[in-house]
């Protein structure tokens, strides 16, 4: 029998999925936030975390709790935005599970069960942050990192990270591929696949890493190609967004959700790391690339896009956020999904068009603070001209 007190939470379940979501008071003109989170713990299902039955869970206590609920791929389906989510059990174990909502900004629900991935890397012992890419090659395809502890480090916490590659048409049915292998770096974390075909060939986003944390001699963001997605291998990693001393990514940067297909430009929502008193920050940055070289980047606005405010400042990573998906819809709106310190999932709307003015039309970064005031004093001086006239 069903316990009594599920009912319940079953009230407060789905009171929590039915709360509407509305644009947040915050204005910058490039983007809207919306004031409640898209997807938090609380949104995973009752049966995914209770044993319901009243007589082998007399108190009906949480058998499998989860922590968190961040770090998603994104992907419009049969008309409804899917978000393929990390979720992490109380057990740190991460799984990916797709959760759909009808208007991309609230009621977002899991499916049944979560994905169940081919199991066929014995030494894995976490994946997470899938980049879905419908991909003109017809298949959807998600790339994810997979872990693994470092056999070769007697170090209780090293491991390896390396990219997973699955496709699926559906969502449901997931057929896994060989991790991606790049000849010359030993580590990988948040690669993303490109849309199209780039001569012919299938293109990646890498992020070469020496280590598990550290980035070391990896330069920043890379792009490599490779003939065949069943066995990939990338060769040469051209660095195309770099890690800049005294900027945003001076720490590390990694791609983020997979690129938007613009008017001018192919956009890129990526993070960038920097190092601090209290530990890392990661905030969301943006750049352009050529449409028909995508590994060119033809526009570089300075500074930070998206920073964590207010209450999405405190969770498990503090000071963090994170964007692995986006989706771009045919009347140009695209909605940016960015979880906040590995905690929960928000929504930021905008569209291609004011991306693209963002993109190309934020000056760049001087680099130096005397270049900075002076081009501050710019802007400054041309709108005291503007302000004589009211
Ligand atoms: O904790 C912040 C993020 O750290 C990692 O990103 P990166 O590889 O750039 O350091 C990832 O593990 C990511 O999942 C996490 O959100």
């Amino acid at each position: 029998m069903i316990h009594n007190r599920y009912y319940a939470e079953l009230e407060k379940y789905e009171k929590l999925i039915q709360k509407n979501n509305q644009k947040s008071d915050f204005y910058n003109g490039i983007y809207d936030r919306y004031e409640n989170p898209v997807l938090t713990r609380e949104h995973i299902p009752l049966h995914w975390r209770y044993d319901l039955d009243a007589e082998t869970n007399p108190y009906f206590m949480e058998r499998l709790g989860v922590n968190a609920v961040m770090n998603s791929g994104a992907i419009e389906l049969d008309g409804k935005y899917c978000l393929v989510v990390r979720v992490e059990g109380n057990d740190r174990k991460s799984f990916f599970a797709v959760a759909e909502s009808e208007n991309g900004t609230s009621g977002f629900r899991f499916w049944d069960h979560p994905v169940i991935l081919p199991d066929t890397c014995p030494e894995e012992t976490n994946v997470y942050d899938m980049r879905l890419t419908k991909h003109e090659d017809g298949y959807i395809y998600g790339v994810f990192c997979s872990e693994s502890k470092d056999m070769e480090n007697p170090d209780l916490s090293a491991a390896v990270a390396q990219a997973g590659i699955v496709r699926t048409a559906d969502l449901k049915t997931w057929e896994r591929l060989d991790n991606l292998k790049t000849l010359r770096s030993p580590q990988q974390r948040n690669v993303a696949l490109h849309p199209e075909f780039v001569d012919g060939k299938y293109a990646f986003y890498t992020r070469p890493m020496d280590g598990f944390i550290e980035t070391g001699s990896g330069g920043g963001i890379g792009f490599g190609l490779c003939e065949d997605i069943e066995h990939a291998v990338i060769d040469e990693e051209k660095i195309i967004s770099r890690r800049i001393y005294h900027t945003l990514t001076e720490s590390k940067n990694g791609a983020g959700a997979v690129p938007i297909k613009g008017e001018k430009c192919w956009i890129h929502i990526a993070h960038g790391v920097r190092n601090t008193a209290a530990g890392l920050r990661y905030v969301l940055y943006v750049f352009g690339t050529d449409l028909d070289d995508p590994s060119k980047v033809i526009a570089e606005p300075s500074g930070v896009f998206l920073v964590p405010l207010g209450r999405e400042r405190v969770g498990d990573v503090s000071n963090v956020v994170f964007t692995n998906g986006a989706i771009a819809k045919e009347n140009g709106d695209v909605y940016i999904y960015y979880a906040s310190c590995d905690t929960r999932m928000h929504v930021a709307a905008t569209t291609v068009a004011k991306l693209e003015d963002y993109l190309f039309h934020t000056p760049k970064d001087p680099l130096r603070s005397s270049d900075c005031v002076r081009q501050r004093c710019e802007l400054i001086g041309r709108n005291m001209e503007l302000l004589k006239e009211i």
